[in-house]
């Protein structure tokens, strides 16, 4: 008999083509002949997502036959990047796909390019929720990833005379082939109105909430692939739209257009994804974001006990709820309410069961970042809920009252509630008053909520807090996106380092190889010329590939110091043209980043950029010598091509503000040194790397705040530092801004007599730190084998590793294995 593979399943490459061209006909409706770029890429998606339908079905199926216990992970943002070439990896098929594509006279990088990245985070906190899910799957772990189907995901930014505009992301226009709609798990979320209390017919005091709307959450699921196992989990995330039932009231009395209004007032909860990143605005619609996407997860999580029978008095037996920040800690009293109202539990049930299923993870130490809700606000969208913090809070205090006898402003300080002005419900307090576990995403930065803004819950329950510092997932951002790279090393040690990456370790055997060390600065430099080329082509300005290449990207933040790297190009600047024929090291500055739209002072730091870049680059003095580019629209998609391609990791935020950064990470598992402060995971990655292999400088965190506290004045250093002077007064004269001395003057103010972010404290540590930098890079020898000890010694940044300790200090769960018959 004649054997052929299933069209759906088959890994043979014959196989594939006949699915792929199937797909292209039946799926797309069209013939070669007539088919886009994109046509191709659809059937090309719609035959690997058919692979993992099969995986994703058998995983279900199995964690529903033995109920596995199972983590959900909440999160208002997922930035997950683009899912084909992912896929392509954890099924194993990518090269073989390649030659398929190939075989059939298209190019398979080309049609990746066409995957449009669904943009639903803002930077590093939706970004770690995506790997974390990565992680999960290849580890076998249950569980499910809970969110918000945003219609329009982080704006598209592009650069007009150097500053910022924002355009809607429309990433859903050309379809999108990896999700499923289910609309038959769709459920109901009340909103505003009041409460009611009365008696059920077995007389015990109830309450009822009457609410004013109600709006339907339509789940979307979306697949994810681990790493070379069966394992496929689900990302559902909640798209909001109205309720038919409840606008029939208007319908009857003619006001049909009203009716149609309401519906629309629903459906735009889901529509827009906040652009802030780290900075909290209070707004009405972000509150109701936020209770949507839990209240719909929660109803979800007990449908889904409902039908493993399982009863609920074993809900923290069953699920383990991850809270990623506070944007979901509005979960605490929505299960109490779910508990107590819908399902007849007693307050002590319900609170003994919601504190044994949240854990709490903080990402930020910014007081602006900190989320308050105005109690009116909160009283006018959810009353009922409310009335459930008041009475966990009453129960708290009390708590505190007897833990402090004789201290009653512990009272005040700890409150869910802030009444010290207009008064707010406090949502981390909330979150760590109703979780297990809490913690900071690296150890300075956990270190510093035990002392700083969660101290007195840690004197409180010490036992909760547990540091968990940051990972990023291998798959992505080496395997994917720097293939070379991945070969050379899989070539020396073995394939097992992609899911161990502690066996990185085994290349450091290899640091005095010539062979090794001559690929590894072969690849380094291919990858830089490709970058090269593409800027040459949309940017139209040359670089010279053998220069070092200097890059910071991540979020536009004054804390982050993108405008310290500025100032210490315009000094370099300075040198040159005070000494045209200075020996300097070529360096390309490459930023890449979106600054929060209404944030003036960041948008403000990109138009300098590119100012100083417009200067400088046509500068004939300068010659081969410096180069400053911003490169707009920074992404999932194109940070995978520049991490590759970078010498040296900008990681320079002032000490004690960046709470992790994971950036820093993918950028050393690429080869790049870090020039860092004693900031986030830089610390733990610089006790890796070994000190001799990082580039350090700066003040420690204690040093920052000691100085504060002295009363710190910039304006002296200013005066008495003749390059830093040099350097602002050059921006100040209008030299980058044709003449205008006003436009960076509010910047250059702040700087001279606030400075919060301390840039002239560092600035001379900074400079002297890039100094030496240049030199060493000139020593190739010297470079190549810090950058080989720094991808040897990075195993501990895995999002695997980070995994593996959630799993075992807080979540209580191992892996479940899942068989396929072939
Ligand atoms: C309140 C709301 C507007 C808000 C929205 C987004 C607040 C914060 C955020 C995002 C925060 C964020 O991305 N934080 C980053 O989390 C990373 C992952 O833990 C850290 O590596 C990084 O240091 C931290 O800034």
């Amino acid at each position: 008999p004649v054997r052929v593979e299933d069209d759906r399943t088959g890994l043979n490459i014959e196989t594939l083509k006949r699915a792929f061209l199937d797909n292209l006909f039946y799926i797309q409706g069209k013939f070669p002949d007539i088919a886009t770029q994109n046509d191709y890429y659809m059937a090309l998606a719609y035959t690997v997502r058919d692979r993992l339908l099969k995986r994703w079905l058998k995983t279900a199926q199995t964690y529903t036959e033995q109920g596995s216990r199972t983590v959900c992970y909440l999160s208002a943002e997922f930035l997950l990047g683009p899912h084909l070439g992912k896929n392509l990896i954890n099924l194993g098929i990518y090269d073989d796909v390649q030659q398929a594509m190939e075989e059939l006279g298209l190019d398979l990088e080309t049609l990746l390019e066409q995957e449009e990245e669904p943009g639903l985070g803002n930077g590093g906190l939706g970004r770690l929720a995506a790997c974390y899910l990565d992680s999960m799957a290849t580890l076998e772990i249950p569980s499910i990833g809970y969110g918000i189907r945003y219609e329009y995901g982080i704006f598209e930014q592009d650069i007009r005379d150097g500053w910022q505009i924002e355009r809607s992301d429309k990433w859903l226009r050309s379809g999108y082939p990896w999700e499923v709609p289910r609309p038959e798990w769709s459920v109901p979320v009340k909103i505003g109105g009041h409460t009611e209390q009365y008696t059920d017919e077995r007389g015990r005091f109830r309450v009822r909430w009457v609410p004013h709307h109600v709006v339907m959450g339509v789940p979307h699921d979306t697949p994810l692939l681990g790493y070379q196992v069966n394992t496929a989990n689900t990302l559902r995330l909640w798209r909001a739209e109205a309720a038919e039932s409840f606008d029939f009231d208007a319908f009857n009395s003619g006001d049909y257009v009203g009716a149609v209004h309401e519906k629309m007032v629903s459906e735009n909860i889901s529509k827009v994804l906040y652009p802030n990143d780290n900075i909290s605005q209070g707004k009405e619609l972000r509150l109701l974001q936020q209770i949507f996407f839990v209240s719909c997860s929660l109803q979800d999580m007990i449908r889904i006990m409902e039908g493993q029978k399982i009863p609920l008095e074993k809900f923290h037996e069953k699920f383990v709820v991850q809270m990623n920040d506070t944007h979901p800690a509005i979960a605490v009293a929505e299960l109490m309410r779910l508990l107590i109202d819908d399902h007849c539990m007693t307050w002590d049930q319900a609170w003994g069961i919601t504190t044994r299923t949240f854990a709490y993870t903080n990402h930020t130490l910014l007081p602006e970042a900190l989320e308050r809700w105005p109690i009116a606000l909160f009283k006018k969208l959810l009353p009922r809920h409310l009335e459930l913090i008041y009475e966990i809070n009453q129960r708290f205090l009390d708590d505190v009252r007897i833990r402090y006898p004789e201290q009653p402003q512990m009272l005040s300080q700890m409150s869910i509630i802030d009444e010290s002005g207009e008064r707010y419900v406090r949502m981390a307090h909330l979150a760590c008053v109703g979780s297990m576990a809490i913690n900071g995403v690296a150890a300075l930065h956990t270190e510093l909520l035990k002392q700083g803004v969660l101290h007195d819950f840690y004197e409180m329950y010490p036992k909760k807090f547990n540091n968990k510092t940051n990972g990023v997932t291998p798959r992505r951002f080496m395997v994917l996106s720097n293939p070379r790279l991945s070969r050379a090393i899989t070539e020396r040690i073995g394939p097992n380092w992609v899911k161990h990456l502690d066996e990185l370790k085994k290349l450091e055997s290899y640091v005095d190889d010539p062979n090794f060390r001559q690929e590894f600065r072969q690849i380094k430099f291919d990858i830089k010329q490709e970058l090269a080329t593409y800027i040459q082509q949309n940017y139209g300005v040359a670089i010279n590939p053998n220069s070092l290449f200097d890059i910071q990207a991540k979020r536009i933040h004054e804390y982050k110091r993108q405008h310290l790297n500025a100032l210490y190009i315009v000094t370099l600047y300075n040198r040159i043209k005070a000494n045209p024929n200075i020996e300097i090291t070529p360096r390309t500055f490459l930023f890449g980043g979106k600054a929060a739209p209404g944030y003036y002072t960041a948008k403000l730091i990109i138009k300098l950029i590119n100012a100083i870049g417009d200067v400088v680059n046509r500068d004939p003095d300068v010659r081969d010598r410096l180069k400053v580019l911003f490169l707009k629209d920074y992404s999932v998609k194109f940070a995978q091509r520049i991490y590759p391609a970078a010498d040296l990791s900008e990681q320079i935020s002032t000490a004690g503000k960046e709470a992790s950064g994971t950036g820093n990470m993918k950028f050393a598992m690429n080869g790049a040194l870090t020039i860092g402060t004693l900031d986030g995971a830089n610390i733990e990655i610089r006790e890796e790397v070994g000190e001799e292999n990082f580039f350090l400088f700066g003040m420690t965190a204690d040093e920052v705040y000691a100085r504060k506290a002295q009363g710190y004045n910039p304006y002296d250093y200013y005066q008495s530092n003749s390059e830093l002077k040099l350097a602002i007064d050059r921006i100040a004269s209008g030299f980058f801004s044709h003449g205008d001395r006003k436009l960076f003057q509010p910047l250059l103010d702040t700087l001279m007599h606030r400075d919060d972010y301390m840039l002239f404290a560092d600035y001379q540590a900074y400079i002297d730190c890039q100094d030496y930098v240049g030199q060493v890079f000139q020593d190739v020898d010297r470079w190549t084998r810090m950058t080989i000890l720094n991808v040897a010694r990075m195993g501990k940044f895995s999002s695997d590793r980070a995994i593996r300790d959630y799993c075992e200090d807080f979540w209580k769960i191992s892996p479940v294995p899942i068989e396929i018959e072939e």
